[in-house]
């Protein structure tokens, strides 16, 4: 009797929650979401499942999630078993042609499947590429002494779009396509910015392992504008591994991605946090 008390007040709950998410459901329709997923944001198989269903989620709702994913982590693991010494240099790795060949290898086989599993587990349809496929990513050498890192230069994007209209959630790896057909390591966040900016997306997430950008005082700034973050930067508030995302975030709303989202990718269900809740998550920057 007891029980069955407490799960009628549980089930009110859900309905009431999933009612009052209605506005921003709507809100959302039909939205292109591009979703940076780190390495570090994938450390538990709980975590992955919860990312998985969240994505899931976004697509029945008729919200079009595009994943970009990252592995700094899991590389720096494979390049120790294989006794590959590595370097990054201000966020990025130092890439022979050795080490992109495993970086290809642990992205676009280990992770990106392991990703587009997850996202089938929980009955989405989820397709495997990387940024090489149907030159998706055009790439330079980065400046620098950096080897085979690439700066993407120009995006192709009718394949994603082809694989959203056909109802896929398209899972991305950041490899990019040199002019000769040579591959290139791009560091995540960088190839998520420039997908974004290809798609003209709505919103791109950074899923980050910070909450946010915080404030001299440590406080995370809920709203920001993009003068705002550079005069931030200007006055070193903002510092450090902060930079590259406040400066994907930048390059990206000047390609016409419409707001940015650097955001805590460990707490559960961030995504819907975000885009389901008044409550929003992280720090928003648009334009
Ligand atoms: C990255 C690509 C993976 C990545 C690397 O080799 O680690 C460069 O540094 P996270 O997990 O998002 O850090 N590429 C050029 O960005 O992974």
């Amino acid at each position: 009797m007891e029980k069955s008390k407490a799960m009628k007040r549980d089930s009110i709950a859900t309905a009431r929650l999933l009612s009052e998410a209605l506005p921003n459901i709507q809100r959302h329709d039909g939205a292109i979401i591009v979703i940076k997923l780190g390495g570090h944001a994938m450390s538990s198989p709980e975590a992955m499942k919860s990312f998985a269903r969240d994505m899931v989620m976004l697509r029945q709702c008729n919200i079009k999630p595009v994943i970009v994913h990252g592995g700094g982590p899991m590389i720096n693991a494979m390049l120790e078993k294989l006794e590959i010494p590595t370097e990054f240099v201000n966020g990025k790795r130092i890439s022979t042609p050795e080490t992109v060949d495993v970086v290809e290898m642990v992205l676009s086989g280990k992770v990106n499947k392991s990703i587009v599993s997850a996202i089938n587990g929980q009955g989405g349809r989820a397709v495997g590429l990387s940024g090489k496929d149907a030159n998706l990513l055009v790439c330079e050498q980065a400046a620098g002494d950096l080897g085979m890192v690439g700066d993407p230069v120009a995006v192709n994007a009718k394949v994603v779009f082809s694989l959203i209209e056909s109802g896929f959630i398209p899972v991305i790896a950041p490899l990019g396509t040199g002019k000769n057909g040579e591959t290139f390591n791009v560091n995540g966040d960088t190839a998520a910015g420039a997908i974004a900016g290809g798609l003209k997306a709505n919103r791109l997430l950074l899923l980050t392992d910070v909450s946010g950008v915080k404030d001299a005082d440590g406080d995370v700034l809920t709203n920001l504008s993009a003068e705002q973050v550079s005069d931030l930067t200007d006055k070193g508030v903002i510092s450090g591994g902060m930079i590259p995302k406040t400066q994907t975030a930048l390059d990206a709303i000047n390609d016409g991605v419409r707001a940015v989202v650097i955001m805590d990718g460990r707490m559960a269900n961030a995504c819907l946090l975000e885009l389901f809740t008044d409550y929003g998550a992280g720090s928003m920057i648009r334009a």
